[in-house]
């Protein structure tokens, strides 16, 4: 007889809890939550188009950006969850100037902190494109039981205690890591769980795909010119030259690439004189899955994850992807070794 053991999301948090002997379990049911806002998230994204749900709201963001009705919505059902999970103590999201800060007797209890960006790439949303969820975990630094203050939230991505992101894509996956590897779950409709599709994934070292914004190329500067021409030239011996895969979202470019091998790049450039991505809810935490996978993550000259932020939404260039293509880059942006 076939065989038909399943693990979801569920399973795998808990088995995972039994590798820390002294884990109370908080942890888990905060990413049990994150995983149902996620399924909440989804039903919604798969009905755009036949509800009004899709289009913007007529507000701008404190980034002067439109803000989707989507996006409002995928805020909203985050933060409720988070904040009524028990385990949250306050959040940092994308549509939000400032952090929130729980106040409900339980809530400030809470160990953890939260840096999000509910629905990540969501221009794309009302032409059917993937987009995605990204969230990143921090334990407190103020006492428990005390209101949380801004510098909760301006860790170091080396601080994360968990990472990760839901795509909703051809399926819907979410990926995450508590620092020991990234594992994948697909949700699987007819049961309503997400369950374990893609175990430890790892990323290779080496790819043939680089994905940026080519439309912005007179913004670069010679560098990111130089690297851009070098990805287009051939070689056989490194596989150039390299193929062009661009979706304009951070999360399905992310995606493709730690699974096939590439790199990712969205530089500082005429235009946006420090990049476009934020560094707290959006480099961090993909840096962090990335380098659980084996890759690494770069603002071109440092470690992603060893920058001190000084805000919430402060920007970086980011360069992410496969080991020795993110050094390569490095190498194009050290003058010193470009010239050489
Ligand atoms: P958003 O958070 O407002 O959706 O913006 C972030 C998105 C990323 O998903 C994507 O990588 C990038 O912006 C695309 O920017 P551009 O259109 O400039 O290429
Ligand atoms: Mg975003």
């Amino acid at each position: 007889m076939n065989s038909y053991k399943i693990t979801t999301l569920n399973d795998f948090i808990t088995l995972k809890q039994k590798d820390f002997p002294f884990a109370k379990g908080e942890l888990s049911n905060l990413l049990n939550h994150i995983g149902t806002a996620a399924k909440i998230v989804n039903k919604k994204i798969n009905k755009a188009g036949l509800v009004d749900i899709i289009g913007r709201s007529g507000v701008v963001n404190i980034q002067g950006e439109n803000q989707q009705k989507l996006d409002n919505f995928a805020d909203k059902v985050f933060t409720d969850a988070l904040r009524t999970s028990g385990e949250c103590c306050g959040i940092a999201t994308e549509e939000n100037q400032n952090e929130i800060v729980f106040t409900e007797k339980f809530a400030k209890k809470g160990k953890y902190i939260v840096c999000m960006d509910p629905l990540d790439g969501s221009s794309n949303i009302d032409y059917n494109v993937s987009v995605g969820s990204i969230f990143s975990i921090y334990r407190r630094i103020t006492p428990r039981g005390e209101k949380v203050k801004n510098e909760d939230f301006l860790q170091e991505g080396t601080e994360q205690v968990a990472a990760g992101y839901v795509i909703y894509g051809s399926s819907t996956m979410l990926v995450y890591s508590t620092g020991n590897g990234v594992n994948g779950f697909t949700l699987d409709p007819s049961i309503g769980e997400f369950c374990l599709s893609h175990p430890d994934i790892k990323t290779p070292d080496d790819g043939k795909i680089y994905s940026i914004n080519e439309g912005n190329y007179i913004f670069f500067h010679e560098e990111i010119k130089k690297y851009i021409k070098y990805c287009q030239e051939k070689d056989e011996d490194s596989g150039r030259p390299y193929t062009s895969r661009y979706i304009g979202s951070l999360v399905s470019d992310f995606h493709r690439n730690l699974l096939m091998g590439g790199v990712f790049l969205y530089p500082q450039n005429k235009k946006a004189p420090k990049g476009k991505l934020r560094l707290v809810y959006e480099c961090n935490p993909i840096a962090f899955i990335a380098e659980q996978a084996g890759g690494a993550a770069s603002d071109g000259k440092k470690r992603i994850l060893a920058i001190r932020p000084k805000s919430i939404h402060q920007r970086s260039p980011f360069y992410v992807g496969s080991k020795n293509m993110v050094r390569k880059i490095e190498d194009f942006i050290d003058e010193r070794k470009r010239n050489n």
